[in-house]
C-alpha cells in the first residue's frame, strides 16, 4: 500500500509542473487554474482513502512502560514484570508474549507476569515481552539482577 501512496505523491508532483492526466475514474484534468486545484482536491481526498479509509495499512503497537519490580532479587526470588502497550488502531487486540533464557515466567502471554529466578544462577537475566497487533509487532527488554542472598 506504501507503494500506491508514492505513485499518489508522484501524481502531485506532475500536477504542480502542469501536466495533464488522467486519473482512474475521473476525466481528463488540465494542469492549470482551477482544474488544478480540482485535480489536488481529488488527490488528497484518495491519500485520505489510502491511508485510513481503506483499511490495508496498518499501526504497529506502542510499549510505553516496561517495569520489573523489584529489579534485584536472590536466587529462586521472584518479579512482577508489567508491560503498558498501546496500538493506534482501536479495533486491534494486543497479545502479548514474554521469555526468558533461564527461570520461569508464571503468565507468559499476559500482560502481567512474574519471573521466578533460577535457584542455580546468579548474575544479569534479560526478560523480553513482545507485544503484537497481528500485523506488527514490536519488542523490548528489562534487566534484572539475581544475587547470591
Ligand atoms: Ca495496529
Amino acid at each position: 500500500m506504501l507503494k500506491r501512496i508514492s505513485n499518489l505523491k508522484y501524481l502531485i508532483i506532475m500536477f504542480v509542473l502542469g501536466s495533464s492526466l488522467v486519473l482512474p475514474g475521473c476525466s481528463e484534468m488540465a494542469g492549470s487554474g482551477t482544474e488544478t486545484i480540482l485535480g489536488l482536491g481529488l488527490l488528497a481526498w484518495q491519500l485520505g482513502v489510502f491511508d485510513k479509509n481503506g483499511g490495508d495499512d496498518n499501526d504497529p503497537p506502542q510499549i510505553l512502560t516496561l517495569t520489573a519490580v523489584p529489579n534485584t532479587i536472590p536466587l529462586g526470588g521472584s518479579v512482577l514484570v508489567t508491560v503498558v502497550a498501546y496500538d493506534p488502531d482501536s479495533s486491534d487486540t494486543l497479545l502479548y508474549a514474554w521469555t526468558c533464557g533461564d527461570g520461569n515466567l508464571s503468565a507468559p502471554t499476559e500482560s502481567v507476569t512474574t519471573w521466578i529466578a533460577p535457584t542455580d544462577n546468579t548474575g544479569t537475566f534479560y526478560i523480553n515481552i513482545t507485544v503484537s497487533d497481528g500485523h506488527d509487532s514490536v519488542t523490548s527488554q528489562i534487566p534484572v539482577i539475581v544475587t547470591q542472598t
